[in-house]
């Protein structure tokens, strides 16, 4: 009876890979380099602390010169070999903040990715290895780093919009890591429920695991 779907890693990236495939656009964040090289930057940092007991820690900093953006992370403690979605979220509504206990509004005493959003905003960059990183690119796990030994260290320029990179120089943007092994079981699964991103995931692939706000 009690017969819980195991995912891979790589399965839950296959699948999820080809639904993003259908939905995503050309990447809407490119341009406005005319700007680029005449803006002064500005340099945030952020502490990433765990969510959801992950055991996740690291550090983050993202100069921003008008709207591109120079974006670094390490972090440890990750499930290894799993693809581990990374975004930078803003948003003008936020609290520009970490989620805490009072956001998990069902009360399961799990943070999921949107419980976190009155915290710290929808995606605004998708922080993936390679190809486009607008928010249809948030669940791309085919493009995200898949943490051998649990470590991640992550360095690329992108291009963001405006409203995003204003957000970045004035310290709001938050910068989320996602993918947490509740059961300590070495995979994602279903144990923790569906993802209220995508109910073919598992709630363990999107689950906020670390999190930090990009303080100048
Ligand atoms: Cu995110």
């Amino acid at each position: 009876m009690n017969r819980r779907r195991i995912l891979t890693a790589a399965a839950a990236g296959a699948m999820l890979g080809s639904a993003l495939l259908a939905a995503s656009s050309a990447n809407a964040a490119a341009g406005h380099r005319e700007t680029v090289h005449h803006t002064k930057a500005v340099h945030t940092y952020a502490k990433l602390k765990q969510l959801n007991q992950s055991g996740v820690s690291g550090r983050a900093a993202v100069t921003a010169r008008g709207t591109s953006l120079s974006v670094s992370y390490r972090a440890t403690g990750l499930l290894a070999g799993a693809p581990h979605a990374v975004h930078i979220h803003y948003g003008a509504q936020a609290r520009h903040e970490c989620p805490n206990l009072y956001d998990d509004t069902n009360g399961d005493l799990r943070l999921t990715t949107l419980e976190g959003v009155p915290a710290y905003g929808p995606v605004a960059v998708s922080l993936t290895t390679k190809g486009d990183t607008s928010p249809a690119s948030a669940l791309a796990v085919d493009r995200f780093p898949a943490a051998p030994h649990g470590r991640v260290h992550y360095h690329r320029h992108v291009q963001t919009d405006k409203a995003t990179a204003k957000g970045v120089r004035a310290g709001d943007a938050v910068l989320v890591i996602h993918g947490v092994d509740h059961n300590h079981n070495g995979a994602y699964d279903f144990g923790a429920g569906k993802s209220d991103l995508d109910p073919k995931l598992p709630a363990e692939a999107t689950n906020p695991a670390a999190c930090g706000v990009l303080h100048r």
